[in-house]
């Protein structure tokens, strides 16, 4: 699809920033995702006074260990496997990844590897982010970026499990060929940060969030439970103790 460079307008006119929720998986390729939110959210400022997008992160167990969080924007919300756990102790409780669901506009799955990948071809929901994707509302795009080592790419079972996502309407950003973190060159390396974000914008273009069409959504009450992580920096610690002496 030819999108072109910065033709954004994520701005919705009745004020509302878009809603992206990014989802990370176990491919070293997560270590881009600060890169790629903090870009999108600049990017997302062109033309407008403030951020025209809210993102937020939801990680597999295995997408943690490569999340730099010194790379992300201070206060970005990374919502993981215990989150849906710890938040849910009665009926009443809202469940997690439904009101995910409920809150975003688009969901963008970069990196997506090779597990998830298998998982989601065939409906497995074992864990936040692929019981996000399971609950996803079709209405809304869901983009994917696959990342994997060459090999497990050229597997025969990798073709088919795309072809599987892509027949039910997700977009495929595909990878690319380059040399990967183990040294090996080839296919498999997630799509460039800037491919990334110009698919995001133009299916957000798509998207409209007008004034009541929004689902009612309970996100609100993990936020101010305290329940999910918010990433802060080293000067934030500092500044507390400064304020604690
Ligand atoms: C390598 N696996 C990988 C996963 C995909 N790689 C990538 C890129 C990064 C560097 O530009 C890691 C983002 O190579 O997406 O490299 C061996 S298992």
């Amino acid at each position: 699809m030819d999108v072109e460079l910065f033709s954004i307008n994520a701005v919705n006119p009745n004020g509302r920033k878009k809603r992206v929720l990014l989802g990370c998986t176990g491919s070293v390729a997560t270590i881009k995702v600060g890169l790629l939110v903090s870009q999108a959210i600049a990017e997302s400022c062109i033309g407008n006074a403030e951020p025209s997008i809210e993102v937020r992160i939801v990680a597999t167990d295995n997408a943690e260990h490569f999340i730099v969080h010194e790379d992300l924007p201070k206060d970005s919300k990374i919502y993981t496997d215990s989150d849906e756990w710890n938040s849910w102790s009665s009926r009443e409780d809202p469940i997690l990844h439904i009101e995910l669901v409920k809150w975003a506009d688009i969901f963008v799955i970069a990196p997506l590897d090779a597990n998830t990948l298998a998982k989601l071809a065939q409906g497995l929901c074992d864990n936040l982010l692929t019981c996000v994707a399971r609950a996803w509302n079709f209405d809304k795009p869901l983009l994917f970026c696959p990342a994997m080592n060459t090999r497990m790419w050229e597997h025969p079972v990798t073709a088919p499990h795309v072809a599987t996502l892509t027949s039910w309407g997700y977009k495929e950003i595909p990878c690319v060929e380059k040399r990967l973190a183990c040294g090996d060159v080839g296919m498999g390396a997630m799509a460039e940060v800037d491919d990334i974000i110009r698919h995001v914008f133009a299916s957000l273009e798509s998207v409209s969030c007008d004034e009541g069409s929004d689902e009612p959504c309970r996100l609100d009450e993990f936020d101010s439970s305290g329940s999910s992580d918010s990433y802060f920096t080293d000067s934030d610690s500092e500044n507390l103790q400064n304020s604690e002496t």
